[in-house]
């Protein structure tokens, strides 16, 4: 690469800034910011120098002051990454805080998704990004006139003015995340305690889905568009899997296995170069009509699938329009289970018309198909959610608010919770749990050494959980 003539460069020192800290953030420990990572690769061959900070790991720039501090001192383009519902009014709160002076660009699902309200809420945000950024931030930091800069919502003589909306990048040719800019080693940490030793890292290599289940919003872009299935090239998938040094390793497509060929290539690509790694996957079940890619993902050390099933009811997974049914899951199960893979499950339950002793079928139907792990989530509407007309649409059900809950007359927000208790309780039961702790030894996702620790850490393990559940109820 040629060296950078600093006299041509626009901005000397850019700061990447990941705003979430706290308890809620406790699941995203684990993980990078990955869509931050894409934007601070994008951007660094034109910048003077580009930092990374992700305030989880930042105890002293939790402070705003402190942090404000750093930026006066050296930096001159500020970029925040605002992506998820959960502590959206913290993280306003936090980056209205910031050096007005200092041009701040944000961007993210959540930013894309509330622009006005962001410009509204915190007076030093100059721009939004809106959608994918990598292009965009390449023109920003290259000095192109905003007014010619597709995707970008800025401020103008007092008003707002956006853009219209940027193509897609090319995710064929934009560079993947450079781990050389990270500072922070990624682990499962619970209050405190690390329940593994060890290291997490995510790696993309498809964005978009192809299917249209009704209740989801991870194949829409945050514009409320249909994000269009794309792939990387899969040597580069190699290419940037060589540069990750943590030991397990989440594919965060929305489904690996959309094109069963690519990831077939893909596992013997991982097998033929011996990287040896933890995988962890998202997946739909229709992956179990492939058994010859199901044999080289195990050879190729893919140890846990994160498998979309939502119900057990046909009526339901017709509903949502999940292209499933019930036996079609026992089926695929039959298969799975012949592997030796840790299967969870994410479940929806409170959906349209199901009654309780339906929800309450969960855990039993989870157990007959032998899941390891399942997780269940209130049926949610999105802003761009096709189910959110049908919830409109139906009388005695609603919503209090875009990426919450929905309710009916029947199951309001206490019997949900009663229910959601007894779907926890029938299927985490002492057993179970036993189960998982052997299932996830069996696969190494923990070793024995954590498990002596998790268990000599219990009593801080078991404070950080009541002061959590303490902090809910007031
Ligand atoms: C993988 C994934 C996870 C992983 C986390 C991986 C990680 N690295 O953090 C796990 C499994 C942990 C996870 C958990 C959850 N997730 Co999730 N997840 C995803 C998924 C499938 C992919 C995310 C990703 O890597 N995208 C690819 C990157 C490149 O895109 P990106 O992050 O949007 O970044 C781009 C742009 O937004 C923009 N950008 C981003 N930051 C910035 C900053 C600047 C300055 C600029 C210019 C641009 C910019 O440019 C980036 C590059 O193109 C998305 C769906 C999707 N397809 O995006 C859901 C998604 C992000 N998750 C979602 C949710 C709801 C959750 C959960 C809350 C679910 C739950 N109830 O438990 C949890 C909780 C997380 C938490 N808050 O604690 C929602 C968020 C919706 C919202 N508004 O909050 C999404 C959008 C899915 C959906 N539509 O429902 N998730
Ligand atoms: S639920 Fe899964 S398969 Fe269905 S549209 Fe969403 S990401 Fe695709």
């Amino acid at each position: 690469m040629p060296a950078k003539n600093l006299n041509m460069i626009k901005y000397k020192h850019t700061l990447a800034l990941n705003p979430y800290f706290g308890d809620s953030t406790a699941l995203m420990g684990v993980f990078p910011p990955t869509g931050l990572e894409y934007i601070a690769a994008s951007m660094k061959d034109l910048v003077g120098k580009v930092t990374l900070l992700d305030l989880r790991f930042e105890k002293v720039y939790q402070d705003p002051k402190a942090l404000s501090k750093f930026i006066r001192n050296e930096i001159d383009l500020l970029c925040v990454s605002i992506r998820w519902e959960s502590r959206f009014e913290e993280v306003c709160d936090f980056v209205s805080q910031l050096p007005p002076e200092v041009c701040t660009v944000v961007g993210g699902y959540k930013a894309t998704e509330e622009v006005e309200y962001l410009f509204h809420r915190c007076p030093n945000i100059d721009i939004i990004v809106r959608g994918e950024g990598e292009e965009i931030i390449k023109q920003i930091v290259t000095g192109i006139p905003y007014k010619d800069i597709r995707g970008l919502s800025y401020r103008e003589n007092g008003g707002i003015v956006h853009n219209e909306i940027h193509p897609l990048p090319d995710i064929t040719r934009i560079p993947f995340p450079d781990r050389s800019l990270r500072k922070y080693d990624y682990s499962l940490v619970k209050h405190g305690v690390r329940l593994s030793s060890h290291l997490f890292d995510t790696v993309l290599t498809t964005r978009g889905c192809p299917f249209k289940c009704k209740f989801c919003t991870f194949s829409l872009n945050p514009l409320g568009q249909k994000r269009s299935y794309t792939e990387r090239p899969i040597e580069s998938v190699i290419e940037e899997l060589k540069t990750v040094t943590a030991d397990v390793v989440l594919f965060s497509d929305d489904n690996f296995f959309t094109n069963p060929k690519r990831s077939e290539q893909l596992c013997d690509l991982i097998i033929e170069n011996k990287i040896k790694k933890i995988f962890v996957v998202q997946a739909r079940i229709d992956i179990a009509q492939h058994p010859r890619v199901l044999d080289k993902a195990e050879k190729a050390g893919f140890k846990v699938f994160l498998i979309g099933i939502e119900s057990p009811h046909d009526r339901i997974l017709e509903q949502l329009q999940k292209g499933i049914t019930q036996q079609q899951v026992r089926d695929a199960f039959a298969v799975l289970t012949q592997y030796d893979f840790y299967l969870h499950g994410y479940f929806i339950y409170g959906n349209i018309g199901e009654t309780k002793e339906e929800m309450l079928y969960i855990p039993k139907f989870a157990k007959e198909i032998k899941l390891d792990s399942i997780s269940f989530q209130k049926l949610r509407v999105e802003r761009f959610s096709p189910l959110k007309e049908v919830v409109e649409e139906t009388p005695g059900y609603y919503y209090n608010r875009i990426g919450g809950s929905v309710y009916s007359d029947r199951y309001g927000r206490k019997e949900l919770k009663q229910i959601r208790n007894q779907i926890r309780s029938e299927f985490y039961d002492i057993p179970q749990v036993i189960h998982i702790i052997r299932k996830a030894r069996q696969i190494e996702l923990v070793l024995g050494r954590d498990l002596t620790n998790a268990f000599l850490k219990l009593p801080l393990l078991l404070y950080g959980l009541a002061r959590r559940k303490m902090r809910k109820m007031i």
